[in-house]
């Protein structure tokens, strides 16, 4: 349906601060000795790598006041934010390679800014393990990549809240979550308050993948412009265990597969991060490989030729 001929932008954000660990940092690179741009090349895409973005380094410090590494968090996401907006006015499809979740923040921000310029409407996929919708009185943390959809929902620290010139960036009812089975007690209560839309893995479980795409895809349409936010955890970590907050219980190869392969048939996919990817902890850059598969999927490669989807 989509993308053929359309142009589509690797932005590189080689960041830790946002993480209790250091590591994926070192996910663009990882990214890009696993084909990327080639995979995406292969699916007749033009590829633009414009290279990574330069920020702060990773002072390695303690949670203050409530959050970790503030200041550079900021800063990347300013930077990311920038480069995410550049390219949607330049009618190019972003691909934000983190680099932690943090930067989801920026990321998003900037789709909800060009959502709102065109009058588009927006929806956001969010694939992770974690709801990462925690505030500085809820998180465990002060891990900022465990806050980034709590921000993007108005609930943070201003310099993060008002990114996208509107706070807050997004309503929570644009939001999809699929994959979730990590999620802290307080921010638990938070996300039921909030009225978040989670496909847990209880109910992918219980009514499979296919079932819960599409509920989750339950109302696209011509107009809307749709995000997805690919945390690589939210994969089960004995296939992707290049992750660093691995959680047992996630989709399996061909449940991911389905996944991707269902957002791709909509032909509504404008804007993507791949974040949380960790060389540090990989094995012979299998999760990035693994990465690179699902995102051929997400720009429609399938197994077979089928009929052309809804
Ligand atoms: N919920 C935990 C915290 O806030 C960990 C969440 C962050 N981990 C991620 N993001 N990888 O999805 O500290
Ligand atoms: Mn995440
Ligand atoms: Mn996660
Ligand atoms: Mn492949």
């Amino acid at each position: 349906a989509m993308a053929k001929g359309r142009t589509v932008v690797l932005i590189g954000a080689p960041t830790d601060a946002g993480a209790a660990d250091r590591g994926s940092s070192m996910g663009p690179e990882a990214l890009r000795v696993a084909g990327l741009r080639e995979a995406l090349a292969g699916r007749g895409l033009q590829v633009i790598d414009r290279g990574n973005l330069n920020g702060p380094g990773n002072p390695w410090q303690h949670p203050v006041d409530g959050y970790r590494h503030l200041t550079e968090v900021t800063e990347w996401n300013q930077l990311v934010h920038d480069a995410m907006y550049a390219a949607l006015k330049a009618d190019q499809l972003p691909i934000l390679l983190g680099g932690d979740h943090c930067l989801g923040i920026g990321s998003i921000s900037a789709v909800a800014r060009y959502c709102r310029e065109r009058g588009k409407k927006l929806r956001v996929f969010w694939l992770d393990a974690h709801a990462d919708f925690n505030t500085r009185e809820l998180s465990p943390s002060g891990n900022i990549h465990g806050m980034p959809v709590a921000c993007l929902c108005g609930f943070g620290p201003a310099q993060l809240t008002e990114m996208s010139g509107r706070k807050p960036a997004i309503d929570p009812s644009w939001i999809r979550q699929i994959g979730i089975r990590s999620v802290d007690p307080l921010e638990k209560r938070f996300v039921h308050e909030q009225g978040l839309e989670v496909f847990d893995m209880r109910y992918i479980d219980e009514h499979g993948m296919r079932e819960t795409m599409e509920q989750a895809l339950h109302g696209l349409d011509d107009d809307t412009h749709l995000h997805v936010s690919f945390d690589v955890d939210f994969l089960d970590p004995e296939i992707a265990p290049g992750v660093l907050t691995t959680i047992p219980g996630g989709p399996s190869y061909r449940e991911a597969q389905l996944c991707m392969e269902m957002i791709a048939d909509t032909g509504r996919m404008a804007s993507l991060d791949v974040m949380e990817l960790n060389p540090a902890l990989d094995v012979r850059n299998k999760t990035g490989l693994l990465a690179v598969d699902l995102v051929e999927s997400l720009f429609g490669k399938s197994t077979l030729m089928r009929r052309s989807a809804k």
